[in-house]
């Protein structure tokens, strides 16, 4: 992408930490010691960071930069569970992107999000889990379990925002149809423009202005027939379509070298938009016939026009090497784009999580490492892992026996084995280290 129009900020967020769970006994008039009633502690409170289309900046990152959600409280006697900890919602301009930036080096890590929609939202720091309490840990042989789980302090993450600029427009077609020279002739944007397909590899933005209006106009590699599945360079692009407003769909009217028809082109690139996204199909559109410089046209761009006009969309005959057609187009296209603008500000935003954001966190979170640090000891490092080790009493032996049973039915076991790991050797994670015992049967537990 250009990173040309980006603002960017780094912040610090951390959720809540998570309440302990309670270790607690039944007491009752005549009965010496009751059944075990510790309730859980509750869950701390997530950052949040959430789109919304009342934000165009990120201003308000500039100069506050650490964001703490709201702990959890402890769990208490006759099964009192904790109050979990209130959410902290960061809102963000839409077209922002979350990454994860390494604390040492503060350079990125990874993309944990692109918030391209009002509403859409994703955790940067999940609140810490409340603690359980000794009620959960009662089985057939341990009817009186002396140990609760402890609260998990929450992470400290440092996330960066970049908020990319959304192109209004986008300028979709086939291959070598004159998106790139449309958008040059349109605005300041300076793109690679050849006879052959796929020129352009990256999507360029350029800002029009045509009379009172200003928008951003997107020129994308161009799709082909297929790139709804993947074919050619238009999947990762079709993306971007996503959150542009208005489709402005170009067509080759000479039909390009292969003599194709441009009716045929039209609307091979519609049923892909189709089967990519269904609403991409009816999201605004306009119809600019290109190149219609070249002579013996008129008959083709009658036939384009007719059918552009039965599905409702606006037509443009235009030519990027001569120039003309092309303020009539840039001036349709920006009232268009303003009316879209103040639809899309009026419209309620719905408050959506985006499973996939959610998945990717918790698929991550779930992933684990056995690394061998010297001969005879090795580290095991992963989200889950290391909660369930700060989650643990390690004053309490029955407490470190549960532990022991989670991470061998977790794969820890089997994983440290693959590793080299034997009987006797040191294992390692986050600030304990313990003794490996040799693999548990997890069937056994
Ligand atoms: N005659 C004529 N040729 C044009 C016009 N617009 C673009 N071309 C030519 O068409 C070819 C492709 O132009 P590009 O602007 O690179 O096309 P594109 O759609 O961006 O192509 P990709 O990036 O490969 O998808 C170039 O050789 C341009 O000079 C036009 O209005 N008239
Ligand atoms: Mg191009």
């Amino acid at each position: 992408m250009m990173p040309q129009f980006t603002d960017i900020c780094r912040i610090n967020v951390r959720g809540g930490d998570g309440g302990a769970g309670c270790m607690s006994f039944r007491r009752e008039a005549h009965v010496p010691k009751g059944g075990p009633d510790g309730g859980d502690g509750g869950r701390g409170g997530d950052v949040v960071i959430q789109a919304s289309a009342r934000l165009s900046s990120l201003i308000d990152y500039r100069y506050k930069h650490h964001f703490h959600a709201e702990r959890g409280t402890h769990g208490k006697g006759a099964r009192k569970d904790g109050r979990d900890g209130e959410d902290l919602v960061l809102p963000v301009p839409m077209g922002t992107v979350v990454r994860e930036l390494d604390p040492e080096t503060m350079e990125p890590l990874y993309e944990i999000a692109d918030l391209t929609h009002d509403g859409e939202r994703v955790v940067v720091a999940p609140g810490g889990q409340g603690g359980l309490g000794n009620t959960h840990f009662v089985t057939s042989v341990r009817r009186a379990p002396a140990f609760a789980q402890l609260g998990e302090p929450a992470q400290e993450h440092w996330i960066e925002l970049e908020m990319k600029l959304m192109a209004d427009a986008a300028l979709v077609g086939l291959p070598s149809v004159g998106k790139s020279s449309l958008i040059a002739r349109m605005s300041a944007a300076r793109p690679k423009i050849a006879d052959y397909p796929f020129t352009t590899l990256v999507p360029n933005l350029g800002v029009v202005r045509a009379g009172e209006y200003s928008y951003v106009v997107a020129d994308i590699p161009g799709l082909i027939e297929g790139a709804s599945e993947g074919k050619g360079l238009g999947h990762e692009f079709l993306r971007h379509i996503e959150r542009t407003a208005l489709i402005m769909h170009v067509v080759d009217i000479t039909g390009g070298f292969e003599g194709r028809d441009p009716v045929e082109d039209y609307r091979v690139i519609n049923e892909e938009l189709r089967r990519y996204a269904s609403e991409l199909a009816d999201r605004p559109q306009i119809v600019v016939a290109n190149k219609c410089d070249v002579s013996g046209m008129t008959d083709r761009v009658a036939e384009l026009r007719r059918a552009a006009t039965e599905d409702g969309h606006p037509f443009f005959a235009v030519s990027a090497a001569t120039g003309a057609g092309l303020n009539t187009l840039m001036l349709a296209c920006g009232e268009m784009v303003d009316k879209l603008r103040s639809e899309l500000a009026s419209e309620a935003a719905p408050v959506t999580f985006d499973e996939r954001w959610e998945r990717r966190r918790r698929e991550r979170e779930a992933r684990f490492q056995v690394i061998c640090e010297e001969p005879g000891a090795y580290r095991v490092t992963g989200t889950q892992v290391e909660r369930l080790v700060v989650q643990t009493d390690w004053e309490n032996e029955e407490a470190i026996i549960y532990l022991q049973h989670r991470l061998a039915r977790m794969g820890v076991d089997a994983a440290l084995e693959e590793a080299g790991c034997r009987p006797g050797d040191e294992v390692r994670i986050v600030g304990r280290a313990f003794t490996y015992e040799g693999a548990e049967d997890p069937d056994e537990i």
